[in-house]
């Protein structure tokens, strides 16, 4: 019995029948992906949240995944580089477990290492828009009844920035991943004017139209044009005497409220947003403006 057990402890053929064969195997099976013991528990299961870390295998074991790109032709001086930098950013145990050189002299890398600084989760407070999310008919409902009309929207990818599909899940009819856009909505005159529309005509469409809201996507951040960019909106509107007329938000997959904020914005929204959470905001900040 001695002898069939060792030779499947080494060459690891442990089966659900062998199992049932050899029930004192437990410890020696190894999960199908590699040697670890089921049994094994000295495994640090510890969740401190004011000192937390990324979970790679197991809890505080660090593990991060990073990739970047080196100005570097590939080889073994290429990846000692590597190494030596994520040692630098406060990671332990580089592995560098692929690397290709993209074009002449530039050399990705795809990497492991141990992080070994901490966050207190406790002590994060991250500022968010204040209101309360209903659904279309909500929001339509509530306006009928506080506003009386019909709120005025015109939104936009605004500056150089040509994606579209950002301000199109929110404005559309069709909207977003089941959540109608605010062309939907029968309390909404939305004006969705596309993309790389200059701040000029965004600010003239908003003086025709008399808007209420106006609403800007940013997507390309490279640079900071999109801070640029918001900051510039701002200061024309405030150039126009216009900016405390109009709710002014903008959106993006990089966009925070805070950051909104900071900008000379009433609100910012970022990844995962639906019009519902837009609608909602503008019209509970419309109602506290007009009837306050
Ligand atoms: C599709 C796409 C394109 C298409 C755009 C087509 C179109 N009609 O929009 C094309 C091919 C044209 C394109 C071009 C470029 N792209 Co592009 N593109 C993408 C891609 C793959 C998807 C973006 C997208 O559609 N997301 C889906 C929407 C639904 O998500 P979203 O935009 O985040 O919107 C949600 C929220 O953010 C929020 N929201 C967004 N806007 C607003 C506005 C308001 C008011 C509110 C309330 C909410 C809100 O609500 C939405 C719904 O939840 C991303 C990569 C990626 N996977 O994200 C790159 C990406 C955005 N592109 C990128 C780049 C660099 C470019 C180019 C500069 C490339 C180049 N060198 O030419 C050009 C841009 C040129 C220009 N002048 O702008 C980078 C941006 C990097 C950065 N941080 O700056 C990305 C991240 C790719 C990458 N990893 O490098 N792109």
């Amino acid at each position: 019995m001695s002898k069939a057990i060792n030779l499947l402890k080494t060459n690891s053929l442990i089966n659900e029948s062998t199992k049932s064969q050899f029930p004192n195997l437990k410890s020696q099976i190894p999960m199908s992906g590699g040697l670890y013991s089921t049994d094994k528990n000295d495994f640090d299961k510890t969740l401190d949240l004011t000192k937390i870390k990324p979970y790679g295998d197991t809890m505080n074991d660090g593990k991060t995944q990073l990739s970047f790109t080196l100005p570097v032709p590939a080889g073994d001086e290429a990846v000692e580089a590597a190494k030596q930098l994520i040692r630098k950013m406060g990671f332990e145990n580089p592995q560098i477990v692929f690397h290709k050189e993209l074009t002449e002299g530039y050399t990705f890398f795809n990497c492991y290492g141990n992080c070994t600084l901490e966050v207190d989760y406790t002590k994060i407070h991250v500022p968010k828009v204040e209101s309360t999310k209903w659904d279309m008919h909500e929001t339509d409902e509530f306006i009928k009844e506080h506003i009386g009309r019909k709120i005025v929207v015109v939104g936009a990818s605004t500056g150089t920035d040509a994606h579209t599909v950002g301000i199109d899940a929110i404005m559309n009819m069709k909207g977003f991943a089941g959540h109608y856009g605010l062309e939907r909505y029968s309390m909404f005159e939305a004006i969705n004017m596309g993309s790389q529309v200059l701040n000029e005509e965004f600010i003239a469409k908003a003086i025709e139209l008399n808007a209420d809201a106006l609403l800007v996507s940013q997507t390309v951040t490279q640079k900071d044009v999109h801070v640029k960019n918001l900051v510039e909106l701002v200061e024309m509107l405030e150039a126009e005497g216009l900016r405390h007329k109009v709710i002014l938000a903008c959106g993006g997959p990089r966009i925070s409220h805070e950051l909104a904020k900071e900008l000379g914005y009433d609100a910012g929204f970022g990844m995962n947003t639906y019009a519902d959470d837009v609608a909602s905001f503008i019209a509970q900040e419309l109602d506290r403006r007009i009837n306050k």
